[in-house]
């Protein structure tokens, strides 16, 4: 019987893809180049150094592990400058309602997310107070489809795998949840969430009620 719930942030509940997107592109320019919103999908769900290999990458830019650094955190300070400004209202259509019904309804729920400034969305969202557990970029060392962050999860509600469902948009974030015994709801494209036990458009579309058919 399903206990726990586990939910990805950006692309689950809130939509901070777009900002990620204008703060990497802005550091692109700085570089000489651009890129795509296509090739932005590229970088949902995957972690802050893997997604600026990535853009270095698309750019053909070479550089030390040192300006790296100082690179992830130029398009980290200015993401952060977005972010602080993000509103209840950015809440994703549905989410709100899905995480009353599922605290009415008793679930424990815990964020299982890659971003290092969960913290700071989940806040100023006023989505904080969901959670008995926070499992973020801060806490694991393994990035999706390693299933560290959703087995920590399941672990901080005390339950096991098995009683979980991750909530994903990403296709590595699916695959982490099965690799880690958890049912997995894809929220996004069944052609590319394959490996997910159920596929819906957004959370607007599922009800409490369908976790008991899973
Ligand atoms: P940060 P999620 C992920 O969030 C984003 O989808 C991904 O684009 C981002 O690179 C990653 O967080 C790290 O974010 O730079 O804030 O640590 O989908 O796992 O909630
Ligand atoms: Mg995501």
């Amino acid at each position: 019987k399903i206990k726990g719930l586990l939910f990805d942030l950006d692309g689950v509940l809130v939509d901070t893809a777009v900002y990620h997107y204008k703060a990497w592109l802005r550091l692109a320019k700085t570089m000489g180049f651009t890129f795509s919103e296509l090739q932005n999908e590229e970088l949902k769900g995957i972690s802050r150094m893997d997604s600026l290999d990535k853009v270095l990458a698309w750019g053909n830019v070479q550089k030390s592990a040192e300006e790296k650094l100082a690179l992830a955190t130029q398009k980290n300070d200015w993401y952060v400058e977005m972010i602080n400004k993000m509103t209840p209202a950015e809440v994703l259509p549905g989410a709100l309602n899905f995480l009353q019904q599922a605290k009415q309804a008793g679930y424990k729920m815990a964020l299982g997310s890659a971003s290092k400034n969960s913290a700071t969305i989940l806040k100023n969202t006023n989505l904080a107070h969901f959670f008995d557990a926070i499992v973020d970029g801060n806490s694991v060392s393994k990035s999706k489809p390693d299933p560290e962050v959703f087995l920590k999860g399941a672990q901080e509600l005390a339950l096991q795998p098995q009683q979980c469902v991750v909530f994903e948009d990403a296709e590595a974030g699916i695959i982490a949840a099965k690799r880690g015994g958890m049912k997995a709801i894809g929220i996004g494209d069944k052609n590319i969430l394959k490996q997910a036990d159920k596929v819906v458009a957004g959370l607007g579309q599922l009800s409490v009620k369908n976790l008991e058919e899973l």
